[in-house]
């Protein structure tokens, strides 16, 4: 990249003199006297050159990040690192009206965690957009939870969640949401084991009972949700499946799952046994999971399958008598399970080693047509031989866990305890490796495009989880931080720090902005953003009514520019309200709120959007009801009153 002439000169100007006549703190306007003041090096104005957006200007990609235990995404645009939007996933969220009464309720609560118990909160690790022919289509974006085994669709014309679903088999997961490469399928598989289908069994079974899962939920684009009927799983054993990955082009079919207690280590039992921690990490080998789909679905339509709370799933010697798993020893606690963008290769970081390991997919091909394995597991599952699988090692320092590529065949890895990004050439195991330095205690690394199978190069962010002296402090609970890196140049660059005042983000992705198409407003007015069509309860204007029908009180109103009508609303304590909300604007940006207040009622009334609220009036008064939008010189008019008359009254 050029900079402008002038740049140039000025950033190489050494720090203006004392007696300089150029203006004073305060006064602007020059950049060698900022760089004084600021204390501000030649590398840090590049930087923000490379960075700096100017006002109306657009990014050119954007990152979506997982908002982790906030259980949210994070919309950011680069290279501004400016942040563009929280989407509301697992959780309520009031700006977005989502979760409180509206038609987003049945979203977020209605298939929350199965059993009895509500739960509000999510734990989103992996964002994965929606692939054609191994390339982010920018239709839809997927997220898991992993605290409560379940997988969301977010639509990206509007960016608002459409569709969570429930895993009826396991309790956690950690490797989704990922994609095969025309999102054929969402893959979601297990973390911690538990017996399937939920129910009860000690820790002492936990080798009999405990078990873990691979989730296939089929998509089905037309809709645009997740299709359970179509969806099928595939048993595994017990051994906290971690990161999973799906094969593109050499290895499209396949899927990759590290895991990482293949001492299958179940805590101390309340008896003298080690912790979990320490009885996980005793082998020097855990198992890399090989999972053929293409078989798998073959095997479901054969009807090879039992059927646990509904779903259909693949018993574990099924799949192991089959080969549609095959195990290849993996060294140590690994964490990624990475394919290359050719989708030759599987990048596996080891937690407790210091190599990154890159599996060769035409090895383990020919290993499993030829039957030559190496034995087999306690479950019966085929063993590869590690070193007929394997192109080769590369060390790579303390603790490497995630592995993303860029356009010119280089891997970056980011490395946990060495608080490092160290760039390598997967296809050139003899090429020395570079390490930049970031702040600090890398988690996951992410790259332009770059689980694609023609990655973008020029970003890649370091996702730290420590970021300790790096903002002003704001209490002992930190902002986790991101840090854009510039990789075209011959050396790697930080060039901005962002912090993610949220949850903490484990993966995101990044996309090329112009592959979003968004709506700029729902049409025709009165479209159910859920259905994608127009409400038969919409209201055009002039239709506006309240209909009681008993102790049921229906209310048709429209919402526009500076008024809700009707905006009057009188029921009795007792009764049943619907509010049927139709905005009749078309004008982009031109977004309403509705809140009733003390009834804990507040929607979004985006230009078009159909909103539904269904409450009991329980408690008698006068409730003010008003837009939460500052939508127009007469916002604070756009009111009325929600009454309701004591029983008896
Ligand atoms: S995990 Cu968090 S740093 Cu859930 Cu992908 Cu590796
Ligand atoms: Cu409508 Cu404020």
């Amino acid at each position: 990249m050029s900079l402008a002439p002038w740049l140039v000169f000025l950033a190489s100007c050494t720090p203006a003199p004392k007696e300089s006549p150029q203006p004073a703190a305060g006064t602007g306007g020059n950049l060698a006297s900022i760089m004084t003041e600021r204390g501000l090096s030649e590398a840090d104005v590049i930087a923000a050159a490379k960075t700096y957006t100017p006002s109306g200007k657009l990014d050119e990609y954007v990152i979506m990040a997982s908002g982790g235990h906030g259980g949210n995404l994070i919309a950011i645009g680069v290279p501004s690192m400016r942040i563009l939007k929280y989407v509301a996933v697992f959780g309520p969220e009031s700006w977005q009206g989502y979760g409180y009464g509206g038609l987003g309720d049945k979203v977020l609560y209605e298939d929350s965690r199965q059993g009895g118990k509500e739960v509000t909160w999510g734990d989103v690790h992996h964002p994965n957009f929606s692939e054609t022919n191994g390339d982010y289509d920018g239709e839809f974006i997927f997220v898991n939870d992993k605290a409560n085994a379940r997988v969301a669709v977010v639509d990206l014309k509007d960016f608002m969640t459409k569709q969570i679903v429930t895993n009826k088999l396991v309790m956690s997961d950690h490797g989704g949401a990922f994609v095969t490469p025309n999102t054929e399928y969402v893959v979601e598989t297990s973390q911690y084991a538990a017996p399937l289908g939920g129910g009860f069994e000690p820790l002492a079974n936990y080798k009999e009972k405990y078990r873990g899962a691979a989730m296939f939920w089929k998509f089905d684009r037309e809709k645009g949700r997740l299709d359970e009927s179509q969806s099928f799983a595939v048993e595994l054993p017990p051994y906290a499946q971690d990161l999973a990955d799906a094969g593109k082009l050499d290895s499209y079919g396949w899927v990759f799952i590290g895991s990482w207690n293949t001492e299958m280590g179940a805590g101390t039992e309340g008896q003298n046994k080690p912790y979990l921690e320490s009885a996980a990490s005793q082998n020097d080998m855990d198992y890399l999971h090989i999972i053929d789909w293409k078989k798998a679905e073959q095997l479901v339509a054969e009807g090879k399958t039992k059927v646990i709370n509904g779903v259909r799933v693949i018993p574990l010697e099924t799949a192991a008598a089959e080969n549609v798993l095959v195990l290849a020893p993996e060294p140590k606690s690994p964490h990624g399970a990475d394919v290359t963008p050719d989708g030759k290769a599987i990048v596996v970081g080891g937690k407790l080693d210091t190599h990154a390991t890159v599996f060769e997919m035409s090895k383990i091909k020919d290993l499993v047509a030829k039957g030559d394995f190496a034995g087999k597991d306690a479950y019966g599952v085929n063993v590869l031989d590690f070193q007929k699988s394997i192109r080769g090692q590369k060390e790579i320092g303390l603790g490497p866990l995630h592995t993303v590529f860029d356009n010119k065949g280089n891997a970056y890895t980011s490395v946990f305890l060495d608080s490092t990004v160290v760039k390598w050439n997967p296809s050139n195991l003899e090429q020395p490796t570079e390490a930049l330095s970031v702040q600090y205690n890398i988690g996951h690394i992410m790259s332009a495009e770059g689980d694609t199978v023609s990655p973008d190069g020029h970003w890649v962010v370091a996702m730290n989880k420590m970021a300790q002296d790096r903002y002003q402090p704001v209490g002992p609970l930190l902002p986790q931080s991101f840090q854009l890196i510039d990789v075209s140049g011959p050396q790697m660059e930080i060039v901005y720090d962002l912090p993610i005042p949220l949850g903490e983000p484990h993966y995101s992705q990044m996309i090329k902005a112009d592959k979003l198409k968004t709506i700029q407003a729902y049409t025709p007015a009165g479209t159910n953003p859920y259905t994608d069509e127009v409400s038969p309860n919409a209201v055009a204007a002039g239709q506006e009514r309240i209909e009681r029908n008993g102790k049921q009180v229906d209310v048709y109103m429209s919402v526009i520019r500076s008024h809700f009508t009707p905006d009057y609303i009188e029921v009795n304590e007792g009764d049943t309200v619907t509010l049927h909300m139709t905005s009749l604007e078309q004008a982009y940006d031109q977004t309403h709120g509705f809140a009733i207040d003390m009834y804990n009622v507040n929607v979004s009334m985006e230009p078009g959007r159909y909103e539904e609220v269904t409450f009991k009036a329980d408690r008698s008064g006068v409730f003010p009801m008003y837009c939460t939008e500052f939508c127009s010189a007469l916002h604070l008019e756009m009111m009325g009153y929600f009454l309701v008359k004591p029983k008896g009254a």
